[in-house]
């Protein structure tokens, strides 16, 4: 499929727009996607690039094994997930460039994000995991289940793509090899195995394997970019949104502030070029503005304009609730008869639940090296119960947020209910050197940053913010901090749900 028109014409300085957007992730896509269609322009705005044009390479994405300018946010070093390899750190200096992942450093915890027309969706691994119905009372206890159910989670699934791998084609194809071998050690330990769905075009997939169409997955893209087989945003919700006519995207601008303007908001943006130079500040106006940043951009704009006064009157809950989905990694290592692949895809398909019984769900992650590793490599989701706050610090002229390092020790815990287990079962220890010198736990960072305007506490049970009638939150700061699975099909459906009711009511 081929990626959504290219961008627009960029906002102007004094422009007025009935809508703006801010971010083009999963909850602002969704957004303006149903706001077209219902007869209402839309603009968006994205601090990142539109990742439409090809670099020197010919490509648009670099892959995840040669990271370059294009691949780190605004930094002069590679910051990798694994930092090292058989104890040699992996990081290299790059040119600071508007590149598509964002490492944000806080003191307690690193968090990854997307940057670009797409946001997230544009370097995840496109796991597309809906939770289990038994568990939706703790993701989101203000909203009902069966309309979830019955409506936005198909929705959702729809709209995104989903899809599931051939399982007679899984069974056999060397490249998930690494994942066969998960799962005999899961089962043998007896933990229950899923296999898990994608947007990844999986019929792509095969091509690719069989060596009838570009290597993209099975050639390791995937944190960087993917320049084939993943259905990304700008090829589902914001080819279909662009289609309408009625949404404009400028992306290299970057919002700094919203404040009450007469009955509408006015907004600050600074356009940015290539390196990340701040070129022109502009102010625009808008009736009704939609925070789409993601859990920490729109969480760090709310915090810093209500302690700022821009918007002194958003509620006491902004900037709390805000929780890492209970993410550690580690690897095992295993024994010489047990290979994992050279060639590994670097689409994960599958997971082993023990949710109920202790807390994790761990994805089975590929290590797309290209050479044997004899590594198996997890991701982990756990039932971490810390919460952190984001808060304003006027003296650094920056927001904070208050997230421990020793925080992850219940979700290492948990997921040693899974790993200690299996390892005891096969005679196997865990690997040392994925995380610096003699490290097991990846417990470091984030991919599933989550909460900080929660729904129901920050906004009402929709979305609207409370204090300013017109400001709504469509994106992962309203779930409170976990999904107990991958959380983009739940930002999805909840933002399919709460835009439904807006229209409905406020329009
Ligand atoms: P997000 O997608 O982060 O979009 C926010 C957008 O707003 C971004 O494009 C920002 O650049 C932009 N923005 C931020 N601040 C501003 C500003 N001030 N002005 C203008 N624009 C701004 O938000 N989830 C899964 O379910 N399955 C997976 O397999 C998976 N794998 C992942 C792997 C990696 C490496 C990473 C980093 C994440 C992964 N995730 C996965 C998480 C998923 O991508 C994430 O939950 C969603 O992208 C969050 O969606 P939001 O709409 O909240």
């Amino acid at each position: 499929m081929a990626l959504a028109g290219r961008a627009t014409a960029a906002i102007g300085d004094g422009a007025h727009v009935p809508v703006l957007v801010i971010g083009t992730g999963y909850g602002g896509s969704v957004t303006a996607l149903r706001l077209a269609q219902a007869g209402v322009d839309v603009h968006m705005l994205e601090m990142g690039q539109a990742w439409e044009t090809p670099g020197s390479d010919g490509k648009i994405f670099p892959n995840t094994r040669t990271p370059d300018y294009r691949s780190y946010w605004l930094r002069t070093r590679t910051k990798q997930p694994l930092s090292n390899f058989l104890g040699f750190p992996l990081d290299k200096d790059v040119p600071r460039h508007a590149g598509i992942l964002d490492a944000e450093e806080f003191a307690g915890i690193t968090v990854y994000q997307g940057r670009g027309i797409g946001g997230g969706s544009l370097v995840n691994g496109g796991m597309a995991v809906t939770p289990r119905r038994e568990h939706f009372g703790s993701v989101l206890p203000s909203v009902n289940p069966a309309e979830m159910y019955d409506v936005y989670y198909p929705r959702a699934n729809a709209e995104l793509g989903v899809n599931h791998v051939d399982p007679a084609w899984w069974e056999t194809v060397d490249c998930y090899q690494y994942a066969r071998v998960g799962r005999k050690h899961a089962q043998r330990s007896n933990f229950a195995f899923t296999l898990v769905p994608n947007v990844y075009d999986m019929n792509y997939m095969k091509q690719e394997a069989a060596g009838t169409a570009t290597k993209s997955a099975v050639d390791g893209e995937i944190l960087y970019g993917n320049n084939h087989g993943k259905k990304s945003l700008p090829k589902t919700y914001l080819a279909r949104a662009r289609a309408t006519g009625r949404v404009r995207i400028t992306p290299l601008h970057r919002v700094t502030s919203v404040t009450r303007a007469g009955t509408r908001y006015a907004i600050v943006v600074e356009q940015l070029d290539t390196s990340g130079n701040v070129t022109a500040t502009k102010t625009v106006t808008a009736d009704r503005v939609f925070f789409a940043a993601g859990s920490v951009g729109t969480s760090k704009l709310l915090t810093k304009l209500k302690a700022t006064g821009a918007l002194p009157n958003l509620n006491g809950e902004i900037g709390k609730g805000w929780g890492d989905n209970g993410n550690v990694m580690c690897g095992r290592a295993n024994h010489l008869w047990d290979p994992t692949g050279t060639v590994q895809t670097s689409i994960p398909t599958a997971g082993i639940d023990n949710w109920a019984a202790g807390g994790a769900f761990a994805e089975v992650a590929p290590l797309p090296t290209g050479i044997e590793t004899w590594a198996s490599f997890y991701l982990s989701i756990t039932k971490n119960p810390n919460r952190a706050q984001f808060t304003w610090n006027a003296a650094a002229n920056r927001v904070d947020l208050s997230w421990q390092t020793a925080w992850k020790q219940p979700s290492i815990t948990m997921a040693k209910t899974i790993f200690d287990k299996i390892n005891s079962k096969e005679g196997t220890i865990y690997r040392t050197d994925l995380f610096g010198a003699y490290k097991i736990w990846g417990d470091h960072l984030t991919y599933h940053p989550l909460g900080g305007a929660v729904l129901n506490k920050a906004t009402d049970n929709h979305g609207r913010l409370h204090g300013y009638p017109g400001l709504y939150v469509v994106d992962g700061a309203l779930i409170p901090g976990n999904t107990t699975v991958n959380p983009f099909v739940t930002i999805t459906a909840l933002a399919e749900r709460n835009i439904e009711r807006i229209i409905a009511e406020d329009l």
